[in-house]
């Protein structure tokens, strides 16, 4: 592991080589390192460590096979928009065979794919998209004549890793959902054996990216959890850390799309959303790599779980969570007050001119009040099947 220091110490050669190769800043190049550091979780000055692999480490080949899938997965590496991830991934691996992606087509393909497996017998990157549909001997996904079954095994077998990209490949993902017409099943449960899985429909691609890179940077796989996912993104519930999570602990929820809650980002959780029973890092690394808060929740739709088994594409939309670890508290403060009364205009100016925004903040506040009580009147009306003109707003 080395320091900042390292870095520079890679030498302006091999930084104007990077340059050169990758087409953008040594700036650029080293904070791409240090994001995907830190998205491994690696300890302070890791980023130099990881520069100088993805400087001067030999590519690894990929195999990529394609399943019962939609293709999102290499759709969301390939159409990132910052700092143009798709060059990257395809600078930091060798992609030999990805049927979507090269241009050869029938036995030129079949035959690139054979050539890599010799050329890099025991050292190449299998990576699987898609479940593999195992019933009645796998007649349902047949390439080059053969069955998916076949070719994951055959792949498998000279591998120096297998990575099972999305949830279609980690656990069977959607074309697993019942009755499950083609038996679709995961990479780990047709080859018998554990793999890394990046679960998520599509996964975020610096998942991957980071899964690769590490591989590279310290010559294996990272840890993953029982289910073979890499733990720096998978250790922690979406709702540990979500951006609307104060809301969840304050009762404050959006009932249905569009309405007061909904508009003003309270949580989602009475909408279906799933980040108490998911684990992924999407609420902190964000998604898709298209900017700040690029993510479900961020967009204000609830969470589905993609990622998980038994939750995403399994339990509906509509249905509210179970809520693993946390649960909500009993009973929750009121927080729709009266104006005039509960909050006044004096507390909150004096709240405000604390946090240093007096004026400001203070009109948002007594606006927000008057907005939620709003909102929670025409709501009792309705339940009391009073009409909307009747009601006190
Ligand atoms: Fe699609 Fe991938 Fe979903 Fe599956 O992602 S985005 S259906 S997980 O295998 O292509
Ligand atoms: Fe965020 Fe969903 Fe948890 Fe609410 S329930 S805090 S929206 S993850
Ligand atoms: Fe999927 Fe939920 Fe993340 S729907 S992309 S696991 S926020």
């Amino acid at each position: 592991m080395g320091d900042m220091n390292e870095i520079f110490d890679l030498g302006s050669d091999a930084l104007h080589g990077i340059e050169q190769r990758l087409g953008m800043s040594r700036r650029d190049y080293l904070q791409f390192c240090a994001t995907l550091a830190v998205t491994m979780g690696l300890p302070k000055g890791a980023e130099a460590a990881v520069a100088k692999a993805i400087e001067t480490s030999q590519r690894p080949s990929v195999i990529w096979l394609h399943f019962q899938e939609c293709t999102g997965c290499s759709e969301s590496l390939l159409r990132a928009e910052h700092p143009t991830l798709e060059k990257l991934i395809l600078d930091v691996i060798s992609l030999d065979y990805h049927e979507t992606l090269m241009a050869a087509a029938g036995h030129q393909a079949e035959a690139a794919r054979k050539d890599a497996m010799k050329a890099h017998k025991g050292k190449y990157v299998l990576v699987v998209e898609g479940a593999i549909p195992v019933k009645d001997n796998g007649i349902f996904c047949k390439i080059g004549g053969h069955t998916a079954i076949d070719l994951v095994k055959e792949c498998a077998a000279d591998a120096a890793a297998v990575i099972a990209i999305g949830s279609c490949a980690s656990w069977g993902g959607m074309p697993s959902t019942g009755p499950n017409p083609t038996g679709a099943s995961s990479v780990a449960e047709v080859l018998g054996k554990p793999v890394v899985t990046i679960p998520g429909c599509p996964p975020n691609p610096y998942n991957f990216l980071a899964t690769v890179v590490h591989f590279l940077t310290f010559g294996k796989l990272p840890d993953v959890d029982k289910l073979g996912r890499p733990k720096f993104a998978y250790s922690r519930l979406i709702h540990e850390n979500c951006e609307r999570r104060a809301h969840f602990d304050a009762g404050r929820f959006a009932m249905e799309f569009g309405d007061a809650g909904h508009r003003q980002g309270y949580c989602l959780y009475k909408l279906g959303c799933k980040g108490p029973e998911t684990y992924a890092n999407c609420s902190t690394i964000g998604f898709g790599d298209a900017g700040e808060n690029n993510w479900p929740v961020g967009c204000g739709h609830p969470c589905i779980g993609c990622s998980e088994k038994g939750v995403g594409f399994t339990k509906p939309i509509h249905q509210v969570a179970s809520v693993i670890n946390i649960t909500p508290p009993q009973q929750y403060p009121r927080i729709v007050e009266e104006q005039g009364k509960g909050a006044s205009f004096a507390s909150a100016a004096a709240l405000a001119a604390l946090a240093g925004a007096a004026a400001g903040a203070a009109v948002m506040l007594t606006r927000n009040l008057g907005l939620s009580h709003a909102a929670e009147e025409a709501e009792r009306a309705k339940a009391e099947g009073k009409s909307k003109d009747q009601a006190q707003v």
